[in-house]
Order: C-alpha cells, then sequence, then structure tokens
C-alpha cells in the first residue's frame, strides 16, 4: 500500500498529538522532527508501541535530521517558541520568524513537493513568512487556526442551546488574534439560525444579542482562557484536531470547506496577504477561496482584522524577514 508521508515539525505539546492521531488514523507513515535531541524518537516509539492496541500499521519515526523528511507529501509545522514572561511581540515575533525561516528553507530543500499546514503563532504572520521563504505556490501553504477558532465557537454555541456540537455550523474569519470575527449571521443548528433559537428561549432580542455577544468574546479569547488554567503552554488538543481535519481533507481529497488562512489576491479586497476565509481544501491544498456576502458590520469587522494581519506582516519586515 502507498501510504503517504507525513513530516511534523516540531515535537512539542502539538507535535505529539499531531502524531498520534495521524498514526490512530492510520493517515500516513509519520516522522517527527525536532531540534531537542532523542526527545522525537522517544514520542514515536512510544506511539508505535500502542499500535496493536490502536491498531495500525502505519510507521512512525523520530529525527533531529531534516534529511528524514525528504519527499514528505504533507508537513505540518509546530516549531516555535512560546512566549516568555518578559518577552515583548516583537521578542517573540523575531525568534519565532527566525525559527520559521530556519523551517522553509529545510522543508523547500528536503520536501519541495509538499503541502505544508503551519500551525506556529503569530499564525498569519509564520504563514506568510514560511510562503515568502520556501517560495511554495501559494495554494500549497495553509495556516491552521480558522477551525480552532469556529470549533471553539460551535462548542460554546452548542452548551448553551443544548444542543448536539454535531448539528451546529459556525464559522470564524480573519487573523488568529483578538480581531478574529466570528460570523454570527451565518451560525445556525441544522440550518435554524442560531439567533433565532437564543430569541425564542430567552423571548427577547436584546439578551440573546447579549448572550452571543459573550460567546463572541470568549471564542475571541478561548486560547488565553486555556492558557490561564494551563500556567505552561498553551492549547495543544484542540489546535492538533484542527489540523488533523485539515490533513484528511489534503490526503482523501475530501473538496471540504473549512475556514483556513489562505493567500487572497483580489478575493475580500485582502490585495496579496495570508489570512483566515471559507477554502474548499483537497489534494492540491487550497483549491478555491470561498467568498461570502458580509454586511457593514462584518465587512468593517473583517477589514479590521486584515488590517491587524497586515501590522503584524509590516512588523516583521521591519524585524528584518
Ligand atoms: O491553532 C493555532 N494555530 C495555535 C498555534 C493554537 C495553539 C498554539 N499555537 C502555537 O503553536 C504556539 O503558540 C506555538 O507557536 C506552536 C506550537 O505550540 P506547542 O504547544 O506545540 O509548543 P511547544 O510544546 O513549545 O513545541 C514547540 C516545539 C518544541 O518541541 C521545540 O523544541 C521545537 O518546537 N522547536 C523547533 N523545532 C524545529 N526547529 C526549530 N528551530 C525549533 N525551535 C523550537
Amino acid at each position: 500500500m502507498n501510504r503517504k508521508k507525513i513530516a511534523l515539525i516540531g515535537g512539542g505539546q502539538i507535535g505529539g498529538v499531531l502524531a498520534q492521531l495521524i498514526a490512530q488514523k492510520e493517515l500516513g507513515d509519520v516522522v517527527l522532527f525536532d531540534i531537542v535531541e532523542d526527545m522525537p524518537q522517544g514520542k514515536t516509539l512510544d506511539i508505535a508501541e500502542a499500535s496493536r492496541v490502536d491498531q495500525f500499521d502505519v510507521s512512525l519515526n523520530g529525527t533531529n535530521d531534516y534529511k528524514d523528511i525528504s519527499g514528505a507529501d504533507l508537513v505540518i509545522v509546530t516549531a516555535g517558541l512560546p512566549r516568555k514572561p518578559g518577552m515583548s511581540r516583537d521578542d517573540l515575533l523575531t525568534t519565532n520568524a527566525g525559527i520559521m525561516k530556519q523551517v522553509a528553507e529545510a522543508v523547500r530543500d528536503n520536501a519541495p513537493d509538499s503541502i505544508v499546514i503551519i500551525i506556529s503563532n503569530p499564525l498569519d504572520a509564520m504563514v506568510t513568512l514560511f510562503q515568502k521563504v520556501s517560495g511554495f505556490p501559494h495554494e500549497r501553504v495553509i495556516g491552521q487556526a480558522g477551525i480552532l477558532d469556529s470549533s471553539r465557537f460551535s462548542t460554546f454555541i452548542a452548551w448553551e442551546l443544548g444542543v448536539s456540537v454535531k448539528d451546529v455550523n459556525a464559522m470564524v474569519l480573519g487573523g488568529h488574534g483578538d480581531t478574529m470575527v466570528p460570523l454570527v449571521r451565518y451560525a445556525n443548528v441544522n440550518g435554524v439560525p442560531v439567533m433565532e433559537m437564543l430569541e425564542r428561549k430567552y423571548g427577547d432580542e436584546a439578551k440573546a444579542k447579549e448572550v452571543i455577544d459573550a460567546m463572541v468574546n470568549r471564542t475571541k479569547m478561548a486560547g488565553g482562557e486555556v492558557v490561564k488554567l494551563l500556567k505552561t503552554g498553551s492549547a495543544f488538543y484542540s489546535p492538533a484536531s484542527s489540523a488533523i481535519q485539515m490533513a484528511e481533507a489534503i490526503i482523501k481529497d475530501e473538496k471540504r470547506l473549512l475556514p483556513t488562512c489562505a493567500y487572497l489576491d483580489t478575493e475580500y479586497d485582502a490585495g496579496g496577504y495570508f489570512v483566515g476565509v471559507p477554502t474548499v481544501l483537497g489534494a492540491s491544498g487550497i483549491e478555491k477561496v470561498v467568498e461570502v456576502s458580509l454586511n457593514e458590520e462584518e465587512s468593517a469587522a473583517f477589514e479590521k482584522s486584515l488590517n491587524a494581519v497586515k501590522g503584524l506582516v509590516s512588523d516583521m519586515e521591519r524585524l528584518g524577514f
């Protein structure tokens, strides 16, 4: 059987979960790369030793040598350093941009035909830098954030309405930060508008608005909420699951319509930036950018988020990347 080869660059919290999920779903053979000596080898050996229990036949290998990612079909990047106390935003940007430049060069040299999913923060800037350094076609460099943010929004809606999260459809667009844009108007439960269900639940439009605004705000702050509880590190289960949904759509050529950080040329008047929008994901990566109609308020919110991304990218350029 000609299994896909999936290279994971970064074997930390998210990288380890990615490796295990890929194995359990038998999406492909895994090569887990990290600069920490022997750590990726230990994590992949540990996961592999559960193959009988988890019933998977894919292979897992850990490495500290980029040569071992040679010929990968799909690459998922989590390499980066978390923000340390006293570290400024620019310090973090400089550090992680330096790492991403290194990673992009190594992936370009060892897996030139791969499709790349970026997870590392600051997400929209890291996707931009990876594509710039690697020179890969835009459609083969994709950021993971919108699926996570949309899943968080959907989960909060399901809890509030007491319905199965499986029936909730709610999408978040824009940059992966405080200016992200949960699209309330498009949110529904199997076609029933969420706002209609809230107004019926509370019998009051103002109360329904207050409740949905609270969920929108919780979605925007959800990353920080988990960081505050964990105290060391950030969310890693949900980002990993979100990236696996993208990996599956690409590997199985599913043509899923999913929110991802994608390159926009003329779409959404973005003019050449990577930002979170609805996209169709398939074997060639981003197969289509889906434009949805936005009302005045939504357009203003999207533009504000796009401008935040543009600011981050120009900061990165100011810092020499
Ligand atoms: O959904 C999203 N996009 C975000 C992403 C959600 C949550 C976390 N977000 C970001 O993902 C987070 O802010 C980080 O930038 C990345 C990875 O998060 P993770 O929790 O996995 O970080 P870890 O555990 O610190 O792992 C990072 C690994 C670690 O093992 C380092 O040794 C490795 O990156 N690392 C490197 N690998 C390769 N090459 C270089 N230069 C390198 N430097 C560090």
